[in-house]
């Protein structure tokens, strides 16, 4: 573990981890669905309702002043969080899916046709999936994917270049796998489509808050993110997009904010990003981000991202000395989590026994359910990481694998 941060003083940020469930203490190793919230989180969404509450960009009263500049200094902070060029480029949403989805709804259904390909890959969470086949649906645009090679998760480069054809318009793909731990080489596949003149757009719902995050660097067009999994509120989520994209973009749902002049026949739209912001914003939500995001730099995503892998290694190799399992991923640069199944064991039942003993796992296809198909799996058993977990915790949820294993008489 990084000798630079505290770790345990900064676990007892989070109210929530101080507590038992069933008896035992809490061991929350489900982080790749949501991260828990710190105090600093907590109290800034607080203040905001106690002090702020106010509609943002119409009132010239006090209360929308600060809350309209509260809800700009966060996007001002989203884009030095991802190195954006300029907050213009920020969209807030309610989280990755909605990113992805105003994307497919605006720049997909303008540039998009019969006979175009979208390039997906085999390890896509479902929010990068269904957008792309349901425009695909609509424009007779065909989808293809970059295979992976196994139990492993890894991406079959060898096969880019013949997937990489003149029909493909545009290329979407998850920075890190939420069900295998995977960490794609954004950046190398990101400048091979680009000399193609294919659009990019990089699912960073896993790595935004794990990682340091430099959208430029990575070289990809659209990158989107949750807040809710970077220690923010739920029901807020950022979409990147470079500025010359954004303004060639149609507007995305139509109403009140996104407008410049409105007349009975006709409207004139406002320019990126309040132009994909239509109606009332969720405020509070990027007063969170804000918070999170402070929270998390204050820490260095370079060292979460050590303490991360640490964590998810130590696991992975405890896990791996046992008999009778089948472990996922990449066993060379894991994320913060270990996927795996045990001999004749379904996984719901082990995320059941790991309840009782305390111990928060997630079970089922992790919305990859393509993915779960093709390596002939119907579900896994996954314990995800965040900078709050210990060495300890993992100690508790590999006795518990192991009595799990006794259980069913393994
Ligand atoms: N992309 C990836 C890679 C994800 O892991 C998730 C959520 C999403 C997109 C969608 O994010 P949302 O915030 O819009 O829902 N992943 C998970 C998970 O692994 N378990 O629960 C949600």
């Amino acid at each position: 573990m990084s000798k630079t941060v505290d770790w345990s003083a900064l676990r007892k940020d989070f109210p929530i981890l101080d507590q038992k469930v069933h008896g035992k203490p809490l061991v929350y190793f489900d982080n790749a669905a949501t991260s828990q919230k710190p105090r600093a989180v907590i109290d800034a969404l607080v203040h905001y309702y106690e002090r702020d509450n106010a509609n943002v960009h119409r009132g010239i009263h006090e209360l929308s002043n600060r809350a309209t500049n509260h809800f700009e200094a966060a996007r001002t902070r989203a884009a030095k969080f991802i190195n954006a060029k300029s907050a213009d480029e920020i969209i807030f949403t309610r989280g990755t899916t909605e990113g992805i989805n105003l994307v497919a709804a605006t720049w997909g259904a303008k540039n998009l046709k019969a006979g175009d390909v979208i390039l997906l890959t085999e390890l896509e969470h479902h929010s990068n999936l269904v957008p792309w086949q349901m425009l695909a649906q609509k424009t007779g645009a065909k989808i293809s994917y970059i295979p992976v090679t196994g139990d492993e998760g890894v991406l079959d480069l060898s096969k880019l270049d013949s997937l990489l054809t003149s029909q493909v318009k545009l290329l979407s793909m998850v920075h890190i796998s939420n069900s295998m731990g995977t960490v794609n080489p954004v950046e190398e596949i990101c400048a091979r489509a680009k000399k193609l003149g294919i659009t990019t757009l990089v699912d960073g719902a896993q790595s935004a808050g794990h990682l340091p995050v430099d959208v430029q660097a990575i070289g990809c067009d659209f990158f989107a993110f949750s807040g809710h999994k970077i220690c923010g509120p739920t029901g807020i989520g950022v979409l990147w997009g470079r500025q010359e994209i954004l303004d060639a973009m149609p507007p995305y749902q139509g109403g009140g904010e996104m407008i410049l002049t409105v007349g009975y026949d006709k409207t004139e739209f406002k320019a990126a990003p309040h132009r994909f912001e239509a109606g009332t914003p969720d405020i509070s939500g990027p007063i969170g981000l804000h918070a999170a995001m402070d929270y998390l730099d204050a820490i260095g995503r370079e060292n979460i991202w050590k303490h991360d892998q640490e964590l998810a290694n130590y696991a992975y190799e405890k896990l791996a000395a046992l008999k009778n399992i089948r472990l996922f991923g990449p066993k060379q640069n894991r994320a913060g989590l270990v996927s795996f199944l045990l001999k004749d064991v379904h996984a719901h039942d082990v995320v059941t026994l790991a309840d009782q003993a305390g111990v928060a796992l997630r079970g089922g296809h992790h919305c990859t359910q393509p993915l779960m198909h093709k390596l002939g799996v119907e579900s896994t058993a996954r314990a995800s990481f965040y900078f709050y977990n210990t060495k300890a915790e993992v100690d508790v949820f590999v006795d518990v694998v192991k009595e799990i294993q006794k259980f069913f008489g393994g």
